[in-house]
């Protein structure tokens, strides 16, 4: 008697431990990575070869993302400043980082008319131009072959406002329509196994911008041009949120291309903030082509913004609400 009733105590604490995991079967994820995985997606953010000497910058950016993006170290600037002298050091850093963790690079980015230099800038000629992109992507995107789940092969390609018009960057103005496929042709043959994703900002709801951007992926697609995704970067504040993000993201979705938030981050503080980050995430994760989270930094001392102070962890890698928020809302 006296036997039995040991085990029966025994066997309690066991008990009452299955019965608070049994229902949902499995425990909570306690990192952004763990409850994206959860649900099928990657959680990454943008890192910077210059803070990877900071310990807590390691530490929060190993524990919490499963991707990396190099913030500035992929752009033209940076791995092509003079005709045909590549420079690849830093870029590297974030590669080798980011792969000895096991993390996923999203390579940023091959064209874009910002971080240019001013050679590039200066070349008058459409086909020199052209006959230059081509070659930047097969260097820069051909150095990573195999190692880039996804490229930002063309970034920020349209115009603000209601116009739809493609912005008159030097490539459009010298190369003319055809260079966005141009790119994305060059940079399937420089690395056939990354996924090619167009990326801009402002289109994270329908509007002009982002229907101009959808019309050339529904073009891309009809005419085999190679694209797989497209990245809606979703700079926002918290009064910004658009309430048709999630109709947006499925009508990209819906013409066949993965859809990913490519740089997100929410101006605030608080509650507020933390709603905010909630409903993008929620947005996504409704999305079932939306399968891949990136948020614009580590850390609010570091962010580009970093006086709207608009990311998931506080300036001492605290985890600030709208941390909890999301990891609850990929929890749900
Ligand atoms: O502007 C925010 C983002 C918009 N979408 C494309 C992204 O590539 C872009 O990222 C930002 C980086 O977060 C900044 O870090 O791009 C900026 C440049 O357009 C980056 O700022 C630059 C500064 O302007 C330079 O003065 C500085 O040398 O960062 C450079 C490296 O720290």
């Amino acid at each position: 008697m006296r036997k039995s009733l040991g085990v029966v105590l025994a066997v309690v604490p066991v008990l009452a431990a299955l019965v608070v995991t049994a229902p949902g079967a499995s425990a909570a994820a306690t990192t952004l990575k763990a409850g994206a995985s959860a649900k099928g997606r990657v959680f990454g953010a943008a890192v910077a070869a210059n803070r990877l000497g900071e310990s807590a910058y390691v530490t929060t950016l190993n524990r919490e993302f499963n991707q990396a993006t190099p913030e500035n170290e992929m752009k033209w600037d940076a791995t092509e400043p003079n005709r045909g002298q590549f420079t690849y050091g830093n870029a590297d850093r974030v590669v080798n980082h980011a792969r000895g963790q096991g993390m996923a690079v999203r390579g940023h980015t091959l064209v874009w008319h910002s971080q240019l230099p001013g050679w590039v800038s200066n070349i008058g000629s459409g086909s020199e131009l052209l006959s230059v992109m081509r070659n930047h992507i097969s260097n820069v995107a051909g150095r990573y072959r195999g190692q880039i789940a996804y490229w930002d092969v063309v970034n920020e390609a349209f115009a603000d406002g209601t116009s739809g018009a493609r912005r008159s960057t030097v490539f459009q103005q010298r190369i003319g329509n055809g260079y966005i496929e141009e790119a994305f042709r060059a940079a399937r043959t420089a690395d056939p196994s990354a996924k090619l994703c167009y990326n801009d900002y402002n289109t994270d709801g329908q509007n002009a911008k982002s229907t101009a951007v959808y019309n050339m992926v529904r073009d891309f697609k009809a005419r085999g041009v190679p694209i797989d995704c497209v990245g809606f970067q979703a700079h926002l504040s918290t009064g910004s949120v658009p309430g048709d993000i999630q109709a947006n993201l499925q009508r990209f979705a819906n013409l066949g291309v993965d859809v990913h938030i490519t740089e997100l981050d929410i101006g605030g503080s608080g509650t507020s903030q933390a709603d905010a980050y909630a409903r993008v995430i929620r947005a996504c994760l409704a999305v079932s082509r939306c399968n891949a989270i990136t948020v614009w930094g580590v850390t609010d001392k570091y962010s580009w913004r970093a006086s709207q102070t608009p990311l998931l962890f506080d300036g001492n890698y605290n985890k600030k609400p709208a941390y909890n928020s999301v990891l609850s809302v990929l929890n749900s």
